[in-house]
């Protein structure tokens, strides 16, 4: 608790930075034994919504808005009939009937977006992984920043998940600004995140939403490496389905 007002928190036009200290829970329709942190979507800015789900025992999430994607963050979770672990995930298609539910306490992070299909694409099948087990590629050539692609690199998928690792001192090579959006959770270590025209100090368990365009880049500071999971709107045009 912080009584003298004080939080990292900000919310710009294009940017939100969400710190645990100022997290507010709240059951979704439909949920059991369960709680939400919403920490974006439409009204926020954001075109899908991410949230983190913290079950109880026997809890459950209701059903989608569109295609849903699981990572496990603690305890074991069940979707779809896998087993989820911390580091594991698993990718629900829209409309495809797969419960989210857990024995025991956990927490996950949940993605969900309406689907975009694309003619002459193939529709996206219900996905299960390990993000340990994903091939750790040096970004723009750098070993020190390594890229894992959770989802098959497919036009089915209309968005990506990724994570990224930096060693200590590693940084995005350049300020990207970019079309795409992201939601982006910082899974360990910590560094400076430059959102727009600000720089924030950031670490393990807060939450980044960057808009169209948003300007931005990282450094990884400390002693041990930073790492997070971050989404983005990927493979279509930006004028829809140019059928
Ligand atoms: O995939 C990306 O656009 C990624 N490099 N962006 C980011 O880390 N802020
Ligand atoms: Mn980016």
């Amino acid at each position: 608790m912080n009584q003298l007002g004080n939080t990292r928190s900000a919310h710009r036009r294009d940017h939100l930075l969400h710190t645990p200290d100022t997290f507010v829970r709240a059951p979704l329709p439909s949920m059991r034994n369960a709680t939400a942190i919403v920490h974006i979507g439409p009204a926020g800015g954001a075109a899908f919504t991410q949230y983190t789900a913290e079950f109880e025992a026997g809890g459950m999430l209701g059903p989608a808005a569109g295609q849903r994607f699981v990572y496990g963050l603690e305890g074991e979770l069940e979707v779809g009939g896998s087993i989820l672990r911390p580091g594991h995930y698993a990718y629900v298609p829209a409309g495809y009937d797969a419960s989210v539910g857990a024995g025991g306490r956990a927490r996950a992070a949940v993605i969900e977006k309406p689907y975009q299909a694309l003619a002459g694409a193939p529709a996206p099948e219900f996905v299960t992984g390990r993000e340990s087990a994903a091939e750790a590629k040096p970004f723009l050539g750098d070993p020190a920043l390594v890229v894992r692609t959770l989802l098959p690199d497919s036009p089915a998928f209309d968005c990506a998940v990724n994570t990224m690792t930096f060693q200590p001192g590693a940084t995005l090579p350049m300020v990207e600004i970019h079309v795409m959006e992201h939601g982006l959770l910082m899974l360990e270590g910590g560094g400076i995140y430059r959102l727009g025209d600000c720089w924030y100090p950031v670490s393990a368990g807060d939450f980044i939403w960057m808009g169209p365009y948003c300007p931005q880049w990282f450094g990884a500071l400390g002693k041990t490496a930073a790492k997070y999971l971050i989404y983005k709107d990927w493979n279509r045009h930006p004028l829809g389905d140019p059928r």
